[in-house]
């Protein structure tokens, strides 16, 4: 069905047909706009932004292009189309049909998976707030705010499946929604990598590099979920967090493109003196991407899980690629590989396939992240620098899971107290990091021209040059 524009809340769901459900939502609609007025993207309100908007979900051109102020964004409800006779591919209920209601048994552990996945969207918002004040170009602004408005569209994905099939329960989660901020002491947003700050562009690409990754593979994971508007709902989802990833991919790529001109310019590897030049040498980037990369792994839960194993024997989340998998997709009696830190070393142990879904989840995460990575070496590679990144051992920095406050080194190795205290400067960003990277935060907006830390992408949106207007500030 095609996107319906006339309507007040843009959809291709038919909701003009359920005048209650219509109601409810364009009652939570204000509320959601006064949340983007306090807690969107500072001072951009007034911006005429070049953004891309859904307007159908056919694979072919779901998208226009054009200038729209963010609070005049059509945030809608697109969920993909029905398939004909979709069945359910994994868990007890295997082979049966999938639910287009939530069936009653399942409805809490739904509702806490979608209210999960929906809190993830605006806390990200709120992390990027205060970004644009200091963006290092104006095609670098216009993608951050692509990403926040896409956010916004994924929080409304969520609060619809809420509304829609939840009742009241459902409507008092879609306000807690809007009511919990990231970071906040007494109402934090549910997940911890979602109430880290993002206090600098440096965090921002890593954090849509390996955040946003996580919202790949948590996604594809409920693209296979038996209750099928949400399978429908986030396959759609997973369309725009292509960009997101692309906007973390690159935006490194060109952090360290940049560095390692100035590197080959100057022969040195030096950080003293790159940051001398104004340049963010590659052990930063290193340690950034460390801590970027544990607190996301942690985002997948702990290794062992009775809730994944519930979560999928009941049909409500699958694995990646599930249908490519060549098992019995029950998985009753099979066994995957965990790690167990406890006796001082790194021990790998089968445990039940079931319990540990959660680890497979950030094992295919992880080489994924691992590809990305590689790429960027290649920029390295080609201007004859020998320093290689590398994704930290998935034991590193862990606060969740068997492997939580083990001492293990990025490499793998696990360590005395005192041995890891003696490294930590070297592996997690510093406050002297910090306080650097923040010194290099100034603000760029004159189309076409890039701060010097960062090299210029190799093409713009859509097809417009570099230098477009991508903002007009009015
Ligand atoms: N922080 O049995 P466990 C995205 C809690 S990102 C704090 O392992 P489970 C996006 C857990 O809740 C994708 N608490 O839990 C990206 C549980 O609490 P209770 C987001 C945590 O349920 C960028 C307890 O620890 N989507 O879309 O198996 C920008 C025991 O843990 C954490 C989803 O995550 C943590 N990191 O697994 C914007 C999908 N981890 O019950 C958006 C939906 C665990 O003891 N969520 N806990 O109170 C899920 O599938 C599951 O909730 C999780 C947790 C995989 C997250």
């Amino acid at each position: 069905m095609s996107i319906d524009y006339q309507q007040k809340i843009p959809n291709n769901v038919d909701l003009a047909s359920d005048k209650t459900l219509q109601r409810a939502l364009e009652h939570w609609q204000p509320e959601f706009l006064e949340w983007w007025a306090d807690m969107g993207p500072e001072g951009s309100h007034e911006y005429d932004c070049y953004l891309r908007t859904a307007t159908s979900v056919d694979q072919a051109g779901w998208a226009t292009f054009g200038y729209v102020k963010m609070p005049d964004y059509r945030w809608g409800i697109f969920l993909n189309p029905q398939e004909p006779d979709r069945r359910i591919g994994f868990g007890a209920h295997k082979g049966e049909p999938v639910w287009q209601d939530v069936p009653g048994e399942y409805r809490s552990n739904l509702r806490r998976i979608i209210v999960t996945q929906g809190d993830t969207e605006p806390a990200s918002v709120e992390q990027q707030r205060h970004l644009g004040l200091t963006c290092p170009s104006m095609y670098d602004l216009r993608n951050l705010f692509q990403v926040n408005v896409e956010e916004g569209r994924h929080l409304w994905a969520m609060v619809y499946l809420l509304h829609r099939y939840f009742g009241r329960d459902g409507r008092e989660e879609a306000e807690a929604l809007l009511e919990r901020r990231s970071g906040d002491a007494d109402n934090p947003r549910i997940l911890g990598a979602f109430n880290e700050r993002t206090p600098d562009w440096l965090s921002f690409f890593m954090f849509t590099f390996f955040t946003d990754r996580d919202g790949k593979f948590q996604l594809s994971a409920l693209t296979e979920s038996a209750f099928d508007p949400l399978a429908r709902t986030t396959r759609f989802m997973l369309t725009e967090e292509g960009h997101h990833m692309f906007v973390g991919r690159n935006g490194i790529r060109r952090i360290i493109e940049r560095t390692a001109d100035v590197m080959v310019r100057e022969r040195t590897d030096a950080p003293d003196r790159l940051r001398a030049l104004g340049v963010i040498d590659l052990p930063t980037v290193q340690r950034y991407l460390n801590f970027h990369s544990s607190v996301t792994a942690d985002l997948f839960g702990a290794d062992l899980s009775s809730n994944a194993a519930t979560f999928y024997t009941t049909g409500l989340k699958g694995r990646y690629l599930e249908n490519r998998i060549a098992d019995d997709h029950v998985l009753q009696g099979a066994t995957y590989p965990i790690l167990n830190a406890s006796s001082g070393d790194l021990v790998r142990e089968d445990a039940p396939a079931l319990n540990a879904l959660n680890e497979r989840l950030r094992d295919d995460f992880i080489s994924d992240s691992v590809s990305g990575v590689e790429a960027w070496n290649t920029a390295l590679q080609r201007r004859g620098i020998d320093f290689r990144f590398f994704v930290p051992h998935k034991g590193f920095n862990r606060r969740i899971g068997s492997l939580a406050g083990a001492k293990v080194s990025p490499q793998g190795k696990v360590l005395s107290e005192s041995a890891w205290n003696a490294r930590i400067r070297d592996w997690l960003p510093t406050a002297e990091d910090r306080a650097y990277v923040q010194s290099l935060m100034g603000r760029v907006v004159e189309p076409g021209k890039f701060a010097n830390w960062i090299a210029p992408p190799s093409g713009g949106i859509n097809g417009q040059p570099v230098d477009c207007e991508y903002v007009r500030f009015n």
